[in-house]
């Protein structure tokens, strides 16, 4: 009891003191931005600056109390500047401020620049002026610093602030890359970029796996891909992709499954498989040189080295792979699909890179993959998976364009195929020989930049367990 009485009562006298050294109008308030304008990111301070006056913005990253001397960094888009504040230096209500400052604040310094060796980027900001627009009411349950920080579903109940991290940072520059590098090269082989809609009335990726609506009085879906659409849109404009999401009811939590996830659809009029796993390959190479090229720095924040490949990518037939697979003691049999499991105890050495798996039973894929045409191999289909290791970064196909063709295989698939009339009836109409694949966005970004969780290569993730933020 004794003991509780003590530490209140030096709570209070601490809290006395501090209220007798801070004036009312020395405690850190929260201002409107006014009149202020960045006039520099933490980028730009260099030596032409120097001695010069600066107004820079952004976030509190860190802060180090000296007692007289305080070290605070601020991070903007662009990186980090560090603003030292000298009881000697400063105004005495400036720095009683500056030591009111929490790690996240959001603030504005004005001040004059100084080289600093030890500083990011060899200059220090000498403050004349702060501004605070909106002070951190808690610390942050991590530090934007840290590499590998706590649990990744409390970073990602806070995730606007996760993403102030370096490494995200990184991972979203890269993907903005990916996404920048997808569109230039698909735009320069010809295609035009299209938008599908994302409330469709059947499945197109097997009934499973379906996010159902209430679309007026109706029932309807979440599109599970653009498939349908983007074939049809062949016999109008013969090559098109679009980035857009797609929805899968995945009820498995994997580090590799989303229930949103964003896929870079091609479709091609007058080509086979063959020529679709030729684009693919130098899409991905155009997208690793892009990479490589603009993302210098976030390669090496990430301490990660992006694959080199060469082309072409080595394939090997669902066969040949199931037969490697028998060799090594894998029980599994012809028309089983391969899981990740399995696929990780390929002897193989070259696994490790990209690969395409060809030439999948036709049981195994969709009602719309063509089945091969030589009399007594229609179960093998002209397909492909493209891999990287044992992570799926795509799929890809020849299409089925008779309708009778179609018709036979949703059957046996045992589709509903009156639900599908507004599509096989724009087969009457010369649907071109066409072929395709879908790459999933942030499958391909787990393997450009070293990512375990695929929820750290989308902003906000949605799982069977996640519908927040
Ligand atoms: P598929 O169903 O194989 O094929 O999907 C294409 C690619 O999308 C990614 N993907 C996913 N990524 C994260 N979470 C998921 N739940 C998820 N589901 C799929 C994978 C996969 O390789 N219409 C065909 C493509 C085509 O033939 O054009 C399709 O959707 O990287």
């Amino acid at each position: 009891m004794l003991r509780v009485i003590k530490v209140k009562l030096s709570v209070a006298i601490k809290s006395l003191k501090l209220s007798r050294s801070l004036e009312l109008n020395d405690v850190l308030q929260e201002e409107e931005i006014g009149r202020w304008r960045r006039t520099h990111y933490s980028s730009e301070i260099n030596s032409s600056l120097e001695d010069r006056e600066v107004i820079i913005m952004g976030w509190v990253s860190s802060k180090r109390d000296h007692g007289n001397i305080l070290f605070i960094i601020v991070r903007d888009r662009y990186g980090e500047v560090q603003v030292i504040a000298k009881k000697s230096e400063c105004s005495k209500l400036l720095f009683g401020q500056m030591q009111q400052i929490k790690e996240h604040t959001s603030l504005a310094i004005r001040g004059t620049i100084r080289p600093q060796d030890k500083a990011p980027n060899g200059f220090e900001i000498i403050p004349l002026e702060l501004k605070a627009f909106s002070i951190a009411r808690k610390a942050a349950p991590f530090m934007t610093q840290n590499k590998t920080p706590i649990g990744i579903d409390t970073r990602l109940d806070l995730r606007a602030i996760d993403l102030r991290r370096n490494v995200l940072q990184s991972i979203f520059h890269i993907r903005y890359t990916v996404l920048n590098a997808s569109r230039e090269f698909l735009s320069r082989q010809g295609f035009i970029e299209v938008n599908t809609p994302k409330m469709i009335a059947t499945a197109t990726e097997g009934g499973a796996a379906l996010f159902p609506i209430f679309y007026y009085d109706r029932e309807a879906f979440l599109a599970q891909s653009p498939q349908l659409y983007k074939e049809q849109l062949t016999m109008a404009f013969e090559n098109v992709f679009e980035i857009g999401p797609i929805f899968r009811a995945e009820p498995s939590r994997t580090n590799r499954h989303l229930s949103e996830s964003i896929s870079i659809d091609v479709e091609k009029a007058f080509v086979d498989y063959n020529d679709i796993m030729n684009l693919l390959e130098r899409l991905i190479l155009h997208v690793l040189d892009s990479v490589k090229e603009k993302n210098q720095n976030d390669l090496a924040n990430l301490d990660f080295q992006s694959p080199n490949i060469e082309l072409p990518f080595p394939k090997y037939s669902y066969s040949d792979l199931l037969e490697q697979l028998q060799e090594g003691g894998e029980r599994i049999a012809w028309g089983d699909d391969l899981s990740p499991q399995t696929m990780r105890n390929l002897p193989d050495e070259r696994m490790n890179g990209f690969y395409f798996i060809t030439d999948w039973p036709t049981s195994l894929k969709p009602f719309y993959v063509k089945p091969k045409t030589a009399p007594g191999s229609e179960r093998v289909s002209e397909s492909f998976d493209l891999m990287y290791g044992s992570l799926e970064i795509s799929s890809g196909s020849t299409r089925i364009n008779r309708k009778d063709e179609l018709l036979e295989r949703m059957k046996k698939q045992g589709l509903n195929t009156q639900a599908f009339d507004y599509h096989l009836k724009v087969f009457d109409y010369g649907m071109p020989p066409h072929a395709g694949f879908g790459v999933g966005l942030e499958r391909l970004m787990m393997a450009i930049a070293k990512i375990d969780n695929i929820r750290d290569a989308i902003l906000y993730p949605r799982d069977i367990d996640r519908l927040t933020p």
